[in-house]
């Protein structure tokens, strides 16, 4: 099969490609970057040499390069988007340019081509924001309620993915999962950030009250999440994709780190609070469980202390990255 990775010089489209190469060996993969502030070109290296692997540097927005590639691909598996709620926050149009207008342009080709499957990696963001201690969970049926310029712009991608399954017949997929967490995951999003600002030498920093709370996902889980879709998930569908931890706070998050470097709450310095932060996110994903017997299987405790260790051995990974994120921390004064 001739697979079409979007997005595969970020976090989670490098760790999928590693996992795929190796488990789907005859599988042929090409992935489409921009590299963008956010792709990373070093976290295909160990793989870059694989002869079912070639890697193309190009905008989803571009609809000639886009064409081009995808000619003769049979699955198209999207990740590439603008993916960080902060700098949604300083400016929003880069993200309605590649995750609207980007996702459309790849909408437009897959038809053309008559790809077998659209595979459209969304978040759980995409739904708003719960209660503190209510108790609900978002599910395939939560209405839609964005409240980041990130959030509006995934949502509005995932509207045009299922009206090209209703319109035009176009087979595609989604999963919607929450905060993904594990190896090359850029220094500027929270665990990463915490992990590598300890090494440094320099405290942790929380937004507002730290009482926000967040669905922690081992990136390795979503990925299963995303091949169970792949080989079992039905064209039309989607599916919540969510991890272990259950109601944790952000607060809590950076004790549990400080724990692993030996320290304690003084290295907590908390700074300004996100603009419209959304409070609490919890997914339900037991229609994936049901459907297509997919569940977590990476615990947050243990996985979270192999994700310090593998920070701890990969400087050379994040050391270039973290200036050009703390410069935007210092614009933001967070
Ligand atoms: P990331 O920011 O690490 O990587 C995004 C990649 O897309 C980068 O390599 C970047 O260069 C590329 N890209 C950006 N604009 C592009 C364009 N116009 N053309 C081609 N390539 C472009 O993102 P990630 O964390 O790996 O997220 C991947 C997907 O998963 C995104 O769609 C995101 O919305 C979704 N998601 C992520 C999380 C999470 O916790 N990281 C949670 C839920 C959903
Ligand atoms: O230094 C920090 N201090 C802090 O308290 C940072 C960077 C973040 N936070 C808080 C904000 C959030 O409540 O931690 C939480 C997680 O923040 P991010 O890592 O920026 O993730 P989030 O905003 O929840 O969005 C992430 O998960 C869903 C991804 O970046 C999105 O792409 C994904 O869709």
């Amino acid at each position: 099969m001739k697979i079409l990775v979007t997005g595969g010089a970020g976090f989670i489209g490098s760790n999928f490609i590693r996992y795929w190469l190796k488990k789907y060996p005859n599988d042929e993969i090409l992935n489409l970057d921009k590299l963008t502030y956010a792709g990373h070109i070093e976290s295909t290296s160990d793989f870059a040499e694989n002869p079912n692997y070639k890697f193309i540097k190009g905008d989803i927005c571009d609809s000639g390069t886009v064409d081009s590639v995808v000619e003769g691909v049979e699955t198209v598996v999207h990740f590439a988007a603008e993916t960080h709620v902060d700098r949604s926050i300083v400016g929003p149009g880069p993200f309605v340019v590649t995750n609207v207008i980007g996702t459309h342009i790849l909408l437009e080709s897959a038809l053309r081509h008559g790809v077998k499957r659209f595979h459209h990696i969304s978040t759980d963001e995409v739904f708003g924001s719960l209660e503190l201690d209510s108790g609900k969970k978002f599910s395939e049926k939560t209405i839609y309620d964005p409240r980041s310029a990130y959030a509006a712009s995934k949502a509005s991608s995932d509207h045009f993915v299922r009206a090209y399954f209703q319109t035009y017949g176009l087979p595609i997929t989604i999963t919607n999962c929450s905060n993904n967490f594990g190896p090359f995951q850029d220094p500027e999003k929270f665990i990463p950030r915490m992990i590598t600002d300890l090494i440094e030498g320099r405290d942790v920093k929380i937004y507002g009250d730290g009482k926000n709370v967040r669905d922690w996902l081992y990136v390795e889980d979503h990925i299963k999440a995303i091949e169970a879709v792949l080989t079992k998930g039905q064209p039309g569908q989607t599916y919540l994709v969510g991890g272990m931890t259950n109601d944790i706070s952000n607060l809590e998050v950076a004790k549990m780190v400080l724990k692993i470097f030996d320290k304690d709450e003084s290295s907590i310095k908390f700074v300004k609070d996100r603009l419209g932060h959304d409070r609490r996110y919890a997914v339900d994903w037991s229609k994936i469980e049901k459907e297509l017997g997919w569940k977590p299987e990476h615990d947050f405790d243990s996985w979270l202390e192999k994700t310090v260790s593998w920070y701890r051995k990969n400087e050379w990974w994040w050391k270039p990255l973290k200036k050009e994120s703390e410069k935007l921390y210092a614009k933001m004064g967070q």
